[in-house]
């Protein structure tokens, strides 16, 4: 099929949404390519609906008037109602299209009543989407690393693939419709085939970032730090070799050439494998600063990832503790990065598991630019084929006080490594869009309640038809996915590699610093000061203080923070053991439930969109059984404890 896309599905921009604007009179005022777009938007709906559409004047009086009053290309607009007039004003022609698609949100509320001005503006000035997308396919990790919703809509056996920019323009369109600006399109780790995007491919990504910059969103690149060895024959890739940070002036220069509006680098360094400045005895600050500074004439950024770790580690050392790894790589780093290099930080010390503490490193670097890294790619959390809805985590995460001040407001950009692919459905599974969404309003307005911005991305995506059916599958669903696999902040046992399915003991005696160390007598990881690796000290003294003791530490991180036995009584007044076996039977009988919510919902969805959900509900619930059958197992031959309601446990 090279050469011809096919149909996509609209996701939350179906046709119908634009009807309001379609059928009315609108009015744009001011020039340049975002308003040419914003034009196109309103032109096409007046096609559909009937309307009109005029530039500058209108010959007759009009219900909607989009106007540019400046030219500082910013994000914010104004919106306001009166004399029967809609109007949004922005001084940036992204903000005019963030205008747009906040009338459209509105639908016919936006023509209705009247409304003082009200000001919208973006919380922080980046909100960015990764793609770990591989050029080549990688021998384990395939297409798109940690992919589920097909191929890459880049990429493909090693080459771009053209004949998808129109899709990657309706998907740039997507992502502004809900406030992304930022795209990465290839994967933090790089081989060969990834690294050349930066030199002799960089036409490829000129090519991208020509279909995305309509929507206002800036194309960046993740690169790898041995790239002047890699690609330009050098016998070194020290940040501080005067050669080195030659090579990197002169690839960025020939990047800006090609895309003048390039955002940045995107750089996993010794992380995983991946080279960096350890290997000459640098800091990662060096590392990042060499980056920032070729980038910096041309006003790039750098994103300089804190997952760094140690993955071949001694599972019976248990002094060693991954949580702990990014903190005491980073802090004593404070102060020393680049104004235009940004810590680009995982929202939890370990990796992405269903439940774990905010990471500890938010907030305890106040003089270094800040982005929260969070995975919209369901991974550990079902892998597109469960419904399992991240907008509740990712607002507890955002709304978590480090020191008094939310994580909302200690970041200066949002990342979510993409979820997307070149399935029709855009995301594998047709719910998962919802993360997509949530993930682009949240980073827009981070203390925004979630539940509205489902109810959003529902009306928006389906009608209101299934909406009470809709918001009852998904509203529940991530600590329904919780119950039935990881119980009280333990995480990892899911089967090695791939992720997906239980495998209680699959990393338990692995290098990866990932375990449980359930024995006879308990389970969990003793994090504390006291008597563990000293993880709970590493938060400010009022966490700290919480998570020292298990009897203040929140129930659902208890064994995160702690080693207790079986028979040890949660403040919910469970037992440790009870709890498990009560979550995970919970758990699957609200798959169950949530299985028959959808099949009632078959008049009132499209048939194409119910049937791919209902044959993944299938899945969704054999694997749910088979979590709740071999963790309740695992933990009754362990402990020996009966269930107290004499449920049977193989
Ligand atoms: C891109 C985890 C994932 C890896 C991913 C890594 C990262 O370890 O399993 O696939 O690599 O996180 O965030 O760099």
């Amino acid at each position: 099929m090279q050469g011809v896309d096919l149909p996509v599905d609209p996701a939350w921009l179906p046709d119908e949404a634009f009807r309001p604007i379609g059928t009315r009179r609108t009015l744009i005022r001011g020039s340049g390519p975002l308003v040419d777009t914003v034009h196109g938007e309103v032109a096409q709906a007046c096609v559909r609906f009937g309307g009109s559409v005029s530039r500058d004047e209108s010959p007759e009086p009009c219900d909607l008037v989009l106007e540019l009053t400046g030219t500082d290309g910013g994000e914010a607009f104004t919106f306001q109602r009166g004399g029967g007039v809609t109007t949004v004003t922005a001084s940036g022609g992204s903000g005019l299209l963030y205008g747009l698609f906040h009338v459209v949100r509105l639908g016919n509320a936006a023509f209705q009543g009247s409304s003082a001005p009200e000001e919208h503006r973006p919380a922080s000035a980046l909100r960015m989407l990764d793609h770990w997308d591989n050029v080549a396919v990688h021998p384990v990790m395939g297409q798109v690393e940690r992919g589920y919703a097909g191929g890459s809509l880049f990429w493909a056996d090693g080459r771009a693939r053209g004949e998808l920019l129109g899709r990657v323009r309706a998907y740039g369109r997507l992502l502004a419709a809900c406030g992304i600006n930022a795209l990465a399109v290839n994967n933090v780790n790089v081989h060969e085939a990834e690294a050349r995007l930066l030199t002799d491919r960089i036409g490829w990504v000129a090519e991208i970032a020509d279909a995305l910059r309509p929507y206002g969103i800036r194309t960046h690149l993740s690169v790898t730090f041995a790239a002047p060895m890699v690609l330009g024959g050098l016998p070194s890739a020290d940040p501080l070799d005067a050669a080195v940070r030659e090579w990197w002036a002169g690839a960025s220069a020939r990047v800006y050439e090609a895309i003048p509006d390039f955002g940045g680098f995107v750089v996993k360094a010794d992380s995983e494998g991946q080279p960096g400045p350890f290997a000459y005895g640098r800091s990662h600050a060096d590392g990042a600063n060499m980056l920032a500074a070729a980038l910096e004439p041309y006003g790039g950024t750098v994103h300089w990832r804190a997952f760094v770790y140690d993955h071949r580690q001694d599972w019976r050392d248990r002094t060693t503790d991954r949580a702990r790894a990014a903190y005491d790589h980073f802090v004593p780093l404070d102060g020393q990065f680049a104004a235009n290099a940004v810590l680009q930080v995982k929202h939890g010390p370990m990796d992405f598991q269903v439940r774990e503490p905010v990471s500890p490193l938010i907030g305890a670097m106040p003089r270094t630019r800040l982005a929260v890294e969070v995975q919209a790619t369901q991974e550990y959390t079902g892998q597109q084929r469960h419904v399992c809805w991240l907008g509740p985590m990712w607002s507890e995460v955002l709304r978590f006080r480090p020191d008094g001040v939310p994580v909302a407001d200690l970041a200066d950009a949002m990342v979510a490594v993409s979820n997307v692919g070149d399935d029709p459905f855009w995301t594998g599974h047709p719910l998962a869009q919802a993360n997509l969404y949530t993930f682009g309003r949240l980073a827009w307005q981070p203390d925004a309640d979630p539940g509205p911005i489902l109810d959003e991305w529902i009306r928006l995506t389906f009608g209101s038809g299934p909406a009470a059916g809709l918001r009852a599958v998904l509203a529940g669903s991530w600590r329904t996915y919780e119950k039935y696999t990881a119980p009280l902040g333990v995480g990892w046992m899911v089967q090695p590699g791939h992720h997906y399915g239980p495998s209680v003991d699959g990393y338990e005696y692995s290098p990866w610093g990932t375990y449980h160390f359930a024995d006879r007598d308990g389970i969990g990881v003793d994090r504390s000061v006291a008597t563990g690796t000293g993880y709970a000290g590493q938060y400010a003294k009022a966490w700290a203080e919480v998570y020292e003791s298990p009897d203040t530490c929140p129930d659902e991180l208890l064994l995160f923070f702690h080693h207790v036995s079986y028979e040890h009584v949660l403040r919910s007044g469970k037992t440790v053991i009870q709890h498990i076996y009560d979550t995970h039977f919970e758990g699957m009988e609200e798959v169950e439930a949530a299985q028959r919510v959808w099949a009632s919902l078959v008049d009132v969805v499209d048939a194409e969109s119910h049937a791919r959900v209902a044959e993944r509900y299938e899945e969704q619930l054999r694997s749910a059984r088979e979590w709740r059958d071999q963790v309740n197992s695992y933990f009754f031959r362990k402990s020996g404890v009966a269930d107290a309601h004499g449920r049977r446990i193989h």
